[in-house]
């Protein structure tokens, strides 16, 4: 056995251990609730109505269990199984069980059903080299183990077989592994669907990618460097969402990709919390900037700039000035030319001396005031505006009122608020133009994609003590892509039953999810939480109090939601989400969901002598000054009815975002990966098994058990249901042929099965859950007792 197969494979040859087997049957060998372990395991010694008293295997402890609470424990056979589905007892212990156990032994993938679930093992594992992209080329899903590879091939193969665009979801908490799984995916296509592969080319060109394939590659390292961040939870956490769509010709090449971004945390721009750090890109160019650049682009040292306030952190095992040239090489690949780069690092660096500048308020008046003046003119240096009418849109900025204009002094909280303002705006316009031109370098071939697999990398839900708008944001996503999932589970099984002809009458368990998605999206009737909040933006004197009291008038009924409880009653309000109850604390709602700018400064931007400063601040229409919002200022309601659908709130811009998100999927085939993070301590080999079952409920995988469970989960083709099952029905069949299904029929009929536990179809018995793991009993018994009279037999004959 190689390295790689000991984590590819594992070691199971427990499986066919007919002592295990035994031991399994004779003990009645079942999972007990356990505050530490998740469950353990344990054998049923006696039966008291409700209550049965098991023996606890590890410490031979007996406990009284109420037998609701016992989770039955599959046969040794199913020791480490690749696919949970295939669990005769498909339970929660025995879904952990099986995950844990599995971890243990280095197997990181596993199948359930329709989901991929990986465990994040926080070491290197050696399955990802490029023997392996070559082992799993080509095979079907059931010919290798669980991977990632073999979730990228079935989806290539499927697209080039079915015509069928795919799509490729992970999901997972912070520090889960959704973004090394998705570079994973990346690098097995740009492997095995590279167009780069004629005799000639290899020969002239040693490397095994194309241009395009390199480039694709090098754009997840310039999107890490400005979109992720070292956080409490991971050292290099995406503060952002992406969609990665790879478009192929009809040959299966690659011939371009494109990228899509949601989300960004541009507040982490200018605050970091304890012990975490801003976007890579600020400690890569601070670190590893020649000093020819520092010069250029007025650079500091960490201590002075304010927008770092936790200094410079370092990451365990990453140096930031490699990473510097690192990001700068794949600049080059990606061919974004060296005025480009250094416009991006202007603005990069101006955004940090925004953060150095200080206002005061004057004595005789409310009025802010500039009393040094350097970091204002660092700033226009970099981004090409003139300082005297910068200082002037910061401090007393034209406003308009009614017809005219006039200038309106501002307050210093004022001034502090535009300036963070239009630091976060011009970091996440700076964002948004590197991936529109990382698109535009990812397009060039401008070839016709025949259909494409697209790759999404996005937050799973989110359930902090208080929650606030990020969150509704991302559970809002999340609770959309799990009706995607189960709906999707819906209409194959009903496929499946439709195709085997049997009677069914599955619900679709997608629109279980409705009611919370109204809840949050729908326009009108009653209006939905975006709709009351972008209405609130708009109402004169509205603050996030009174939003919420819009809320709770409107909602106060609905069954998703819930006004907090008299005790509790530091969150606003709670929404009963799938994955669980939420509370959100609506501060700042309203702040954050109109994003204002100072507009005179944007106009300022616009008109930079800097053409790339004025490229990035070219469309205006999306900005909404600072003035136009409730409570902010008392001017002028009418001014702002005007512009209205100038421009659009953040959440509606979110929603509909999504919602294109959603519709490109909706038309793809969709492979589910769901992350999960084994602890909170970046460990490897520890697994915790509470934190695991939280995220298991989270992300639909206990879920997808439990509607697997409506229908019938267990099934088995004819012939196999035979030749391991008719030693419990041994007068049955007569001798001689007989057709499977025909066998099949009277050996149920000799069983005596309720009709409602298994159906008949063309090819298989389906059965409901349960029912196969009392067959699975029944034989061992059957098998058992032939061994003991066999053992009996055998000592007489001695
Ligand atoms: V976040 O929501 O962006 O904060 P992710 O993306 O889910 O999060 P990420 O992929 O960044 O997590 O993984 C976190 C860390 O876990 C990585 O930096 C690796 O150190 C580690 N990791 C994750 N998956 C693997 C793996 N398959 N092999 C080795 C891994 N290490
Ligand atoms: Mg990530």
């Amino acid at each position: 056995m190689t390295d790689a197969d000991k984590f590819l494979y594992g070691d199971r040859s427990a499986i066919n251990n007919p002592l295990a087997q035994a031991d399994w049957s004779s003990k009645k060998l079942v999972w007990v609730p356990s505050e530490k372990l998740g469950f353990e395991a344990g054998s049923v010694k006696e039966e008291h109505g409700d209550e049965c008293v098991v023996e606890l295997t590890d410490s031979g402890k007996k406990v009284k269990v109420n037998k609701d609470d016992i989770q039955k424990m599959n046969p040794p056979k199913f020791n480490k199984v690749e696919d949970m589905a295939e669990l005769t007892c498909l339970n929660e212990a025995s879904v952990l069980h099986n995950l844990k156990d599995r971890y243990y032994s280095g197997l990181i993938y596993t199948y359930s059903g329709l989901f991929c679930v990986v465990v994040n093992p926080y070491k290197y594992l050696p399955i990802y080299t490029e023997d392996i992209v070559n082992m799993y080329k080509g095979k079907k899903r059931h010919e290798m183990p669980p991977h990632i590879y073999a979730i990228t091939d079935t989806a290539y193969r499927s697209m080039m077989q079915d015509r069928e665009d795919q799509s490729i979801l992970c999901t997972g908490e912070s520090g889960a592994g959704k973004t090394e799984n998705t570079k994973k995916v990346i690098q097995y296509l740009a492997h095995v669907a590279s167009s780069f592969k004629s005799k000639k080319d290899q020969v002239m060109f040693p490397l095994h990618q194309g241009e395009l394939e390199k480039q694709l590659l090098q754009a997840n390292p310039i999107l890490e460097a400005f979109g992720n961040a070292k956080t409490v939870k991971n050292d290099n956490s995406s503060r952002f969402g992406k969609f990665i769509r790879i478009n192929f010709d009809v040959n299966g090449y690659i011939v371009g990709a494109n990228i899509e971004t949601y989300l960004l945390e541009k507040s982490r721009a200018i605050r970091q919390a304890k012990d975490e750090r801003s976007f890579h890109v600020f400690y890569y160019m601070l670190s590893g900037a020649g000093d020819k650049l520092r010069s250029e682009l007025c650079l500091e040292d960490y201590s002075k700039y304010r927008f770092l306030s936790n200094g410079n952190v370092t990451i365990p095992g990453q140096q930031d000035k490699d990473m510097f040239t690192e990001t700068m090489d794949a600049f080059e690949i990606m061919s974004i030319p060296e005025e480009e780069r250094i416009g991006l690092l202007k603005v990069v660096s101006a955004v940090l001396q925004l953060g150095n500048m200080t206002f005061k308020k004057e004595r005789h008046s409310d009025q802010a005031s500039m009393p040094d003046d350097t970091a204002a003119q660092k700033v226009c240096h970099l981004l090409g505006i003139n300082v005297t009418d910068f200082t002037r849109a910061i401090l007393s900025p034209r406003i308009k009122v009614g017809r005219d204009y006039v200038q309106k002094a501002q307050t210093q909280e004022q001034a502090e608020f535009a300036v963070e303002a239009l630091a976060k705006a011009s970091y996440e316009r700076m964002f948004r133009w590197l991936v529109l031109r990382i698109n535009k370098a990812l397009d060039k071939t401008k070839r016709q994609g025949a259909s494409f697999i697209g790759i999404l990398d996005i937050a799973g839900f989110e359930i902090f003590e208080l929650n606030s708008f990020e969150q509704l944001c991302i559970n809002y996503t999340n609770e959309k892509l799990q009706q995607l999932f189960n709906h999707t589970m819906f209409i194959l099984e009903q496929e499946e039953y439709q195709r085997e002809g049997i009677e069914w009458s599955f619900i679709d368990f997608g629109l279980d999810l409705q009611p919370c998605i109204d809840l949050i999206e729908k326009p009108a009737g009653p209006p939905g939480i975006l709709a009351l909040l972008d209405e609130e933006c708009w109402f004169p004197k509205a603050t996030d109090k009174t939003f919420v009291e819009k809320v709770v008038q409107e909602q106060g009924t609905h069954p998703k939601f819930q006004k907090p409880k008299k005790l509790k009653d530091d969150a606003d309000f709670c929404i009963i989400h799938y994955a669980g109850k939420v509370d959100y604390k609506a501060d700042e709602w309203l702040m954050k969901n109109m994003d204002p700018l100072n507009e005179c400064v944007a106009t300022l931007l616009n008109q930079s002598t800097d053409k790339f400063t004025a490229d990035l601040w070219r469309d205006m229409d999306r900005i909404v000054g600072l003035d136009k919002v409730a409570g902010m200022s008392d001017s002028m309601h009418g001014a702002f009815k005007t512009r209205k659908g100038m421009f659009r709130t953040v959440g509606q811009l979110y929603k509909e975002q999504l919602s294109n998100l959603m519709a490109t999927l909706r038309n793809t085939n969709p492979n589910f990966v769901r992350c999960i993070i084994p602890n909170h301590e970046k460990k490897a080999g520890k697994l915790e098994p509470h934190l695991v079952l939280d995220q298991l409920r989270c992300n639909g995988v206990l879920e997808g058990i439990r509607i697997c469970r409506q229908g019938f989960p267990n099934r088995i083709v004819f012939q196999e249901f035979r030749q391991r099952y008719e030693i419990l029905t041994p007068n049955a069949i007569p001798k001689g042929f007989m057709d499977g299904k025909q066998a099949c029929v009277l050996m149920i009929k000799a069983l005596e099965l309720d009709p409602n536990l298994y159906r008949i179809g063309q090819s298989k018995v389906f059965f409901r859950a349960g029912v196969l793991a009392h067959l699975e009993e029944e034989r061992d018994m059957k098998i058992t007792d032939v061994i003991i009279s066999f053992q009996s037999w055998c000592r007489g004959y001695v």
